[in-house]
């Protein structure tokens, strides 16, 4: 006989005084969620377990996998509310995704927030630096192998996407990729964090860099905060306080290792150029669709996106493979709103706009089939004029130099005679970077930092501003302007600062002032802002003391831009030796580390800006013919 099968027992409703209070169910507690939210510890090839955070609507079949790999907390990444409708749940950006089926996912990279595994701070590439045979690109396979094998609702295709740090896990997912991985969107990736991405620009280094690298070095979520740094106008406490080594031991941060590895590496070694993602992407075979994307005023990482697109892109024989975005966007702005940036303001949400007329397509071609979105080659938003521009190649300009005249003039004509002009450069009174007072930790000061008017320094004595007439006709730029800068000092170090800045005329018709606004009469705009250490000039890996008033010349790139100076605006360039607190102050005499520098050390020095037909500096626009 058939014995009917016992009926399992009924879950127990019953609780009493010493039922255990800690509740470990909330994630299934959502009794009307319109989503699946499951979270699994992903085992990598060394049993090491990533956790992973995988949410996609109810009802979905057949879906396409989303992957993006943090260091900044899957788990709050993926719940932004304690909503039960995923759209509250899960970052803005993206909507469109889990409305048409997608399956996303967010897994902490190993050793931080939840993940098992030891972190490693942007973890280099198994090889000269890493001899443990597991890296971000192991991980991101892995990872990869698992997703698209274990999620019955997927059809098994993964696409990976991510800004910034998670900018630098998509490359590396594309390097040994796995065969399920079909697209890619790095955006903003940090790539080489000593020429242009976060840590130093062109040698100078980033001082709340310290900041990100302590609260990184706890492994947890919200440790950083608890671990006492300094407070108060940043200009003041980074300047009392010496170098920024001195500040660092002043707070113990000196001990924090990261911090170690910063500060024993100054110099561009093998310790930064072994571990530059743009030279690992030229080494690996070009075998994933990708989009990079960058914000034109990325003020973290503006250097990558460009620098692996110049790498990747002659590989693409068909000109179908690797695209570049520039959008008019903050750093990682592009999964934000793209209404305006400071005082700008654009036509609509320019970030939605591309995720969702050209991001969103290209994924959807690849890992749902969906038509050929022809994705142009380059696409860029061209600020000033305001529209998107699609491009068959980048840089589209022709570089055209501006130079700086006499009587602090800017002009397309080269000087006929000799001349300089010279400020003094005094390291107790740095150039700030932005008014005081100055909370880099703020973000409504840091994010919109690089459209900031400059207006607040362009009288300053130690800041030379030259300034063409008023243009007739607009000017348009597409490409990196390349600084070329002829300049002495009279100390034995020095830095170097360029702007190229579109100053709106004071009668503005792009923006009139509103009630109390001021609107953009006279408004200097920063179009690109780029240091240079003098000591790197004849290489990033010798640093030399420089000679007392010997001329040398100083060539590095501003970001790359879509700009339209329009007519009745005016060009302008400046010159500085100091971006202060972000960039720790140069003392001006030469030593070996300048995080080590010794009060004495630092000098004021005068410096000379060359504008002779042999020494003729200016700033190389990369014009297009329209
Ligand atoms: N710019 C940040 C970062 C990336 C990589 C290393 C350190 C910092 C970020 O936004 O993720």
């Amino acid at each position: 006989p058939v014995l009917a099968k016992p009926k399992p027992a009924a879950p127990s409703t019953a609780v009493t005084p010493m039922t255990p209070d800690v509740f470990d169910s909330y994630d299934k507690v959502r009794p009307d969620a319109d989503f699946v939210r499951r979270v699994i510890m992903v085992p990598m090839r060394d049993g090491t377990k990533l956790y992973t955070v995988i949410v996609f609507k109810k009802g979905t079949k057949d879906g396409p996998i989303l992957l993006s790999r943090t260091p900044y907390d899957a788990k709050s990444t993926m719940a932004r509310s304690a909503s039960q409708t995923i759209k509250e749940v899960l970052p803005a950006m993206y909507d469109p995704f889990v409305d048409d089926g997608y399956i996303i996912v967010t897994q902490d990279i190993r050793g931080i927030h939840n993940s098992e595994g030891v972190y490693v701070m942007n973890r280099p590439l198994s090889g000269a630096l890493n001899d443990t045979g597991i890296d971000e690109s192991t991980d991101a396979y892995d990872a990869i192998d698992w997703l698209s094998k274990n999620i019955p609702e997927s059809n098994g295709k993964v696409g990976i996407i991510g800004s910034s740090y998670l900018g630098f896990t998509s490359l590396l997912a594309e390097i040994n990729p796995h065969p399920a991985l079909k697209a890619a969107v790095p955006q903003s990736p940090m790539v080489d964090g000593w020429k242009g991405d976060d840590w130093f620009h062109n040698g100078a280094f980033r001082v709340n860099s310290l900041s990100y690298a302590l609260g990184q070095s706890t492994g947890k979520a919200d440790a950083g905060a608890d671990i006492p740094d300094g407070v108060g106008d940043d200009y003041n406490r980074y300047l009392e306080a010496g170098s920024t080594g001195d500040y660092a031991r002043k707070w113990g941060i000196d001990q924090v290792p990261f911090v170690r590895k910063l500060m024993e590496n100054p110099a561009y070694t093998t310790f930064w150029s072994g571990q530059a993602v743009d030279k690992w992407m030229a080494a690996a075979p070009l075998k994933v669709p990708t989009m990079l994307v960058v914000g034109q005023w990325d003020q973290e990482d503006s250097y990558g996106a460009p620098a692996v697109y110049k790498v990747m892109e002659p590989k693409d024989t068909n000109n179908d493979m690797v695209s570049l975005v520039i959008g008019p966007w903050r750093h990682s702005g592009v999964n934000h709103y793209g209404y305006d940036l400071g005082a700008l303001t654009f036509t609509g949400d320019t970030a939605h706009e591309f995720r969702v007329k050209y991001m969103k397509p290209f994924f959807d071609h690849y890992l749902k089939g969906a038509p050929d979105p022809k994705t142009p080659p380059v696409l860029t938003y061209a600020t000033g004029a305001n529209h998107w521009n699609e491009s068959p190649k980048w840089p589209m300009g022709t570089l055209t130099p501006l130079y700086i005249g006499e009587n602090f003039t800017a002009s397309f004509t080269k000087p006929a005679t000799d001349g300089h002009d010279n400020y003094v450069s005094d390291p107790s009174k740095p150039v700030p970077f932005i008014p005081r007072p100055i909370s880099m930790a703020d973000s409504s000061q840091w994010k919109p930092w690089l459209v900031h008017d400059q207006r607040f320094v362009s009288d300053r004595p130690d800041v030379l501003t030259y300034t063409s007439t008023a243009l007739d006709k607009p000017v348009h730029i597409m490409g990196a302007p390349v600084v070329d800068l002829y300049a002495a000092t009279s100390g034995t170090d020095s830095d170097w600062v360029v702007k190229i800045i579109d100053v709106y005329p004071n009668e503005s018709p792009e923006g009139a002032a509103q009630g109390s606004k001021p609107g953009m009469a006279g408004f200097e705009l920063p179009i690109g802002i780029e240091i240079f250490r003098g000591r790197y000039v004849h290489g990033f890996d010798t640093p030399q003391a420089l000679t007392p008033g010997k001329i040398e010349q100083y060539k590095f790139e501003l970001p790359n831009v879509d700009h339209v100076f329009l007519p009745g605006h005016k060009l302008m360039i400046q010159v500085q030796s100091s971006l202060f607190p972000l960039y720790d102050r140069n003392p001006q005499t030469y030593v070996d580390n300048i995080f080590n520098a010794k009060p004495a050390d630092y000098k004021a020095a005068t410096e000379s800006i060359y504008r002779t037909p042999t020494a003729a500096s200016a700033v190389w626009l990369p014009i297009v013919k329209e």
